[in-house]
């Protein structure tokens, strides 16, 4: 059976985890956000795929959910002594991964190539597929002006109030290669736990996805990244409210209307449950919280046995 996951950073990665720990890697294809790539010192930065292979990898550093474990950052101090601004931290393995990335990306290999290199450079079988080729970049609207995503988020701690959210080049690219047949051909496609705007909205928003999503025959599941009103990580609920949307799982399930069938919401929004049915989903109640590798691995399970249970044939 081959599962296709749509994924963003560090709450799909955990989800990654544990569905990686459940079933043979080489039957599963992740396609990854990559429109908060951003360049830095000229190097060109992946953060959602990186975070993808160093987790699946066992290499990430479990505290932040981001970046290698036990990195040093002496590069990244010596260019601050050469007057650079250091506000996203780079440390020095995952430098490596920068340097060989935008090596490959000027000799004119495709980040969809670099990508598979990358992952089997890692000795990893899955395939770990960027959204695009093309270079889409999230631009965050706020009073302080127009933000790169990296700049809003990192640089910024999301403290802008959010008014708009674009795709700049996303109305041109074209889903890289294996992409649009990742989704159509996969007995289940999930959509991890990861912000629906700015992780999941730059994926749906390449020509071809929703359509290929739309008409699947197979189930298409989301995992809410919203628990009791606030995201587990970033700055979703707050982004929410920006755009004056409520942070309720329900908001999470409209933005997906028409793609989904089934909803995994946690167990303290149960309460949630039969406004999402009555909207026609399928709803999975259980704990959605990755803290360790073995919540991860449990709400996979979860997640697999719903779908395995008659109601969905
Ligand atoms: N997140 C931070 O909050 N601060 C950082 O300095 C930072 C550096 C960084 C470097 C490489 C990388 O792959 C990810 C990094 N992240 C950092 C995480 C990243 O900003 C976000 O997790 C994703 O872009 C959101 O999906």
């Amino acid at each position: 059976m081959r599962v296709t996951v749509l994924t963003g950073g560090v709450g799909g990665a955990r989800f990654l985890r544990g569905l990686s720990a459940l079933r043979d890697p080489a039957t599963l294809t992740v396609i990854a956000n990559t429109a908060d790539d951003d360049e830095f010192f000229g190097l060109h930065v992946s953060p959602d795929l990186d975070t993808a292979l160093y987790t699946l990898a066992g290499r990430v550093d479990r505290t932040q959910g981001w970046g290698i474990a036990g990195d040093t950052v002496a590069c990244l101090e010596a260019l601050v002594g050469l007057g650079a601004r250091a506000w996203f931290r780079l440390g020095d393995r995952d430098l490596a991964t920068h340097v060989r990335r935008t090596d490959w990306l000027r000799r004119g290999v495709p980040l969809s190539t670099v990508t598979r290199r990358l992952v089997a450079a890692h000795g990893l079988s899955l395939r770990l597929l960027p959204m695009t080729d093309a270079r889409v970049r999230t631009v965050v609207h706020t009073p302080a002006g127009a933000l790169p995503f990296q700049a809003y988020l990192v640089r910024d701690r999301a403290r802008h109030r959010v008014r708009r959210i674009t795709f700049t080049g996303a109305r041109r690219a074209r889903p890289a290669p294996g992409v649009l047949a990742a989704l159509r051909s996969a007995a289940v496609v999930i959509i991890a736990p990861s912000n629906p705007l700015v992780s999941i909205g730059p994926i749906l928003a390449i020509p071809g996805v929703r359509q290929a999503l739309r008409r699947r025959r197979g189930p298409t599941v989301a995992i809410s990244p919203l628990v009791g009103g606030r995201a587990v990580r970033g700055p979703l609920h707050r982004m929410l409210r920006g755009l004056g949307l409520a942070p309720h799982p329900r908001t999470v399930a409209r933005l997906y209307r028409g793609l989904i069938d089934t909803f995994v919401v946690d167990h303290r929004d149960a309460a949630a449950a039969r406004v999402l049915e009555a909207e026609g989903l399928r709803v999975v109640v259980t704990e959605t919280i990755m803290s360790t590798p073995g919540r991860s691995r449990r709400l996979a399970a979860t997640i697999l046995h719903a779908l395995e249970r008659p109601a969905l044939r």
